[in-house]
């Protein structure tokens, strides 16, 4: 019998707590970083799970599985499309955004701001991956942009850096750890499928985090903050699904 990875990390963390069960599993998991800063909602539970079971089994740095080119799906659903309400996107889609700027702050050494172009003088990847939305459904698409790590390297974190906030124009935003934040498959992309990342996908630029749920990749990307907390912004459980009662880490 094979086990899947969220029957190990169970099994493990319940060998590990003994008869007293789960609140010492718990305890233990908090103690050895294995438990997301948010873990209520409809999939609390089963996030800590995945949460520590990536930590814990592969050190944070297991690759995506990427595909041949050839597996790109012919569809590629939209969810959450351009925030064409709001003034300011609006203003920049209008300009085809040559005024647009990515806000880089928060605990980094050089706050800054990039336009496009410098986006697009970083080193460029591209992966073709799956993105998968909560809703049940998912495609395979290639992804062209920078590994957010060189931003980060760029702009220098400051060693109390824990979480990496991303705000866009619309009222979704999100944070990832800084193990996420720095995964070599963590992209911001500004290319899909060999052209120009389409208005609906996120254009400008969008967050690609091909190990969790889609609605951690955020589009329309205008700022993105360091922070060592995650209390204060929002409602401090670390994103908007969070707020809805989604999982905050919503590994896959
Ligand atoms: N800014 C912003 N980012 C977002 C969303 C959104 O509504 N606004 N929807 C999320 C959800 S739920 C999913 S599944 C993916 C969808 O990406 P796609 O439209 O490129 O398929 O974007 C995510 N990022
Ligand atoms: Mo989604």
């Amino acid at each position: 019998m094979t086990f899947t990875r969220r029957q190990v990390i169970t099994r493990g963390l319940a060998a590990v707590a003994g008869a007293s069960g789960l609140a010492v599993a718990a305890r233990l998991a908090g103690r050895y970083g294995l438990v997301p800063p948010y873990r209520g909602g409809l999939y609390g539970a089963g996030d800590v799970l995945t949460y520590g079971a990536q930590r814990m089994l592969t050190s944070g740095q297991t690759l995506a599985r990427e595909f041949p080119r050839t597996a790109t799906s012919a569809v590629a659903p939209v969810n959450g499309p351009a925030p064409e309400t709001d003034a300011a996107y609006l203003a920049l889609l209008d300009a085809d955004f040559a005024p647009w700027r990515l806000v880089v702050d928060g605990l980094v050494e050089r706050p800054s701001s990039f336009s496009l172009e410098e986006i697009k003088r970083f080193p460029s990847s591209s992966q073709v991956t799956m993105h998968t939305c909560e809703e049940g459904w998912s495609f395979i698409a290639e992804w062209t942009g920078v590994a957010l790590s060189h931003v980060l390297q760029a702009v220098g974190t400051s060693a109390r850096a824990r979480y990496v906030v991303f705000f866009p124009y619309d009222q979704w935003w999100d944070s990832l750890d800084m193990g996420d934040a720095l995964h070599p498959q963590t992209l911001l992309a500004y290319g899909m499928n060999g052209e120009e990342l389409p208005i609906d996908h996120g254009a400008p630029l969008r967050l690609r985090v091909a190990r969790q749920l889609g609605y951690k990749s955020i589009k329309f990307l205008s700022r993105i903050t360091v922070v060592e907390s995650l209390d204060g912004i929002g409602k401090g459980v670390g994103s908007a699904s969070a707020e809805y009662g989604y999982a905050w880490y919503a590994g896959i």
